[in-house]
């Protein structure tokens, strides 16, 4: 039987394409470019799956086409919010993720951020690399405490209760959790989490605020200007999640009137382009996407997409199926 015909969209770890390479006929996107809508018609007409990334933008434009030959998304990565999931399964295309083996190395990705802005680390360093550091006095670049603090987590999933397990195993922290579900009792005690009934009535009770909800539509602007005022003029913002939660105008502003204590942002809303506003602010940490970016997650991450296709050209339920 013919090898089922695979477009891998970036260059990913050696050794899951040299699997790929062994299971699939495989095509790969070698100038390591983000897709376009026309590549991917025509791609969809082509090949009977493609293995996307964030980077490559599967809404309506590039799903304008009858009948495709793809059957599969197979995404490399958690968030799927880039797909349009909803014209996929009209098309018939079954779409799955990665979740689970990233959740560690986000949450250290989050750890990072939340230090890095309440330890001011990161100006730190650029005014070491500047030369200008003139040496250690008493009130030089102090930042606040993260041990015993309050942390709230928005979107107590996979990556949400890896953070605050980190947070209040490793630094005491309080953990307060919103979910759009209810979370199960002995998940909460895990990490001595209280479950909070609504976002506003979360924000003011928080030193630091992470958020692990999924992007897309139902997401966006979640944290808009209002929700930033309801947070302490003390407070600290953390996104790995995706960009479109934030509004990010409003969070500028927040920013430059003082209105909130810093933020970390691992993810932007249409990035690589960053909001130019952002960038006024000293006390933002500002991180390229790197939330996955680890040899071993990015491995796993490929090894569980091929066990994705292999269930579903074998005729077998993917076990990460999202639609
Ligand atoms: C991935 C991510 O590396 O998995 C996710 O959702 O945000 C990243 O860490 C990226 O999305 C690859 O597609």
């Amino acid at each position: 039987m013919a090898k089922p015909r695979v477009l891998v969209t970036r260059r990913w770890p050696a050794a899951v394409e040299a699997r790929l390479n062994d299971l699939f006929e495989v095509q790969l996107n070698r100038d390591d470019k983000p897709m376009q809508p026309e590549e991917f018609r025509a791609a969809m007409g082509q090949y009977d799956a493609i293995l996307p990334t964030v980077t490559d933008k599967l809404g309506t434009p590039s799903m304008e086409i009858e009948r495709p030959q793809t059957r599969i998304f197979a995404n490399y990565g958690v968030g799927f919010s880039h797909i349009d999931v909803e014209r996929a399964s009209g098309h018939g295309i079954v779409v799955t993720n990665t979740p689970d083996v990233l959740s560690e190395c986000t949450a250290d990705l989050a750890m990072t951020l939340m230090l890095m802005v309440a330890r001011r680390a990161g100006e730190g360093e650029r005014e070491l690399r500047a030369g200008e550091w003139t040496g250690w006095r008493p009130t030089h670049l102090v930042g606040t405490k993260v041990s015993g603090k309050t942390l709230g987590i928005i979107g107590y999933g996979r990556i949400g209760q890896e953070m605050a397990r980190r947070a209040h195993h490793g630094f005491g922290m309080k953990i307060l959790a919103y979910n759009r579900s209810p979370v199960a009792p002995e998940v909460l005690a895990q990490n001595k989490a209280t479950q909070i009934a609504s976002i506003d009535e979360l924000l003011p009770e928080c030193d630091f605020i992470s958020l692990h909800c999924p992007g897309g539509a139902a997401n966006r602007h979640l944290i808009n200007a209002r929700r930033l005022g309801l947070m302490r003029p003390d407070a600290y913002l953390i996104n790995t999640a995706r960009g479109e939660v934030i509004d990010e105008s409003a969070l500028a502003q927040a920013l430059w009137y003082e209105t909130i204590g810093g933020a970390a942002l691992d993810v932007f809303d249409g990035e690589p382009t960053i909001n130019p506003d952002l960038k006024q602010s000293e006390r933002l940490v500002m991180l390229p996407h790197l939330g996955s970016a680890t040899r071993e997650a990015r491995e796993a991450m490929g090894f569980r997409v091929i066990d994705n296709l292999e269930d579903f050209f074998a005729g077998r339920e993917p076990r990460d199926r999202v639609n």
